[in-house]
């Protein structure tokens, strides 16, 4: 379908992408490709859409047929002619990840009704029968995008909203309702003789003294900047989340205990080198963390288990003066 396609967008039959405005007040045109292979009825299409709006030729806006559908609101396609297959294109065109929910108008003749049912069950989004009338092309082709746009509003809320479930607000981090979910799927893996998992607990040292001293402000631009520290010493492959208060915790995938060490030694110089910067630029104050890394014991080793000794390797590092790593 395709191929073919491409043949008559190559041989400059008709095929235009032009813009309506659905509501017909002037915003948010919609972009509508007409696929007809009868020249003089595509014609009369654009035209009929275009009453009010600007036309543009698909060469100017597109590559080819396949991509051009990815970017347009909904596309008028004729059935029942003879240069391509329209059930055809239907059904491609719904399993193609870019054109999945692309609103199709389908043309159909006044005697075709059996196309239409087929239309409709390959996935056109409605039918249009002729002979066209102009005021019902537009108004169905207005139905079709404002509901592609309102689906397309909830989809962007959706994926907002759950980016927001799995994210720590403060810092831009995983929080850790995520980092337990993905740690269970590793601790999964690691006990079916998958490779090893290391996981880096860290707790800066004295952070009371930082909100006491400084106030709470400033305790969150010390953890807000602890956080792009951390990010930019690990791989892009581990997951750093904020575990608790000043509690960060690292998942290395594939990452030996040894590793694990190098990697927390990194980061507990990075912290300990540099002061911090606060009051927005205007102070520096040191910092310091302690680390505990633990790695998985398959093969009947829990997430439990594994935080566990993280943490007991953190208390170790408190224990014997902070500002270190405990394995
Ligand atoms: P230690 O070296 O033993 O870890 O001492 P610490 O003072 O860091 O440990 P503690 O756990 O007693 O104190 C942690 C403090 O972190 C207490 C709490 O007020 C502060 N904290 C927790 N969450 C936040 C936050 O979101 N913002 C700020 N500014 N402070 C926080
Ligand atoms: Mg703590
Ligand atoms: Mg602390
Ligand atoms: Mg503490």
């Amino acid at each position: 379908v395709a191929d073919e396609l491409r043949k008559r967008e190559a041989s400059g039959r008709r095929i235009g992408v032009i813009d309506v405005m659905p509501t017909g007040r002037g915003q948010n045109p919609a972009r509508v490709l007409v696929v007809d292979d009868n020249e003089r009825q595509a014609a009369r299409i654009c035209r009929y859409l275009e009453t009010d709006h600007k036309p543009m030729t698909l060469a100017n806006a597109t590559g080819g047929l396949g991509a051009g559908a990815a970017t347009v609101d909904i596309m008028v396609l004729s059935l029942g002619g003879e240069k391509y297959d329209g059930l055809k294109l239907c059904s491609y065109l719904r399993n193609l990840e870019a054109t999945r929910d692309l609103p199709i108008l389908a043309i159909v003749g006044a005697e075709d009704e059996k196309l239409a049912v087929r239309a409709l069950d390959l996935g056109a989004s409605d039918i249009l029968v002729r002979p066209i009338d102009p005021e019902e092309l537009l108004a169905r082709v207005k139905t079709q995008v404002s509901k592609k746009r309102y689906v397309d509003s909830l989809r962007a809320r959706l994926d907002q909203s759950m980016e927001l479930a799995v994210t720590d607000q403060l810092t831009g981090l995983h929080n850790r309702r995520y980092m337990e979910s993905q740690l269970e799927q590793f601790m999964k893996r690691a006990n079916m003789g998958g490779g090893p998992v290391s996981v880096l607990l860290c707790d800066l040292d004295h952070f009371k003294k930082v909100n006491d001293g400084y106030g709470h402000d400033v305790g969150d631009e010390v953890l807000r900047e602890f956080s792009t520290r951390l990010m930019k010493n690990i791989r892009p492959t581990d997951i750093a989340c904020r575990y608790g208060g000043e509690e960060f915790l690292v998942i290395m995938p594939d990452t030996t205990i040894q590793m694990a060490q190098l990697t927390a030694e990194r980061i507990r110089e990075k912290v300990d080198g540099t002061p911090f910067s606060i009051n927005g630029g205007l102070g520096k104050l040191s910092v310091t963390m302690s680390g505990g890394a633990a790695v998985t014991f398959p093969p009947d080793d829990s997430v439990n288990q594994l935080i566990k000794r993280a943490d007991e390797a953190l208390y170790s590092a408190k224990e014997s003066g902070r500002n270190k790593i405990v394995c």
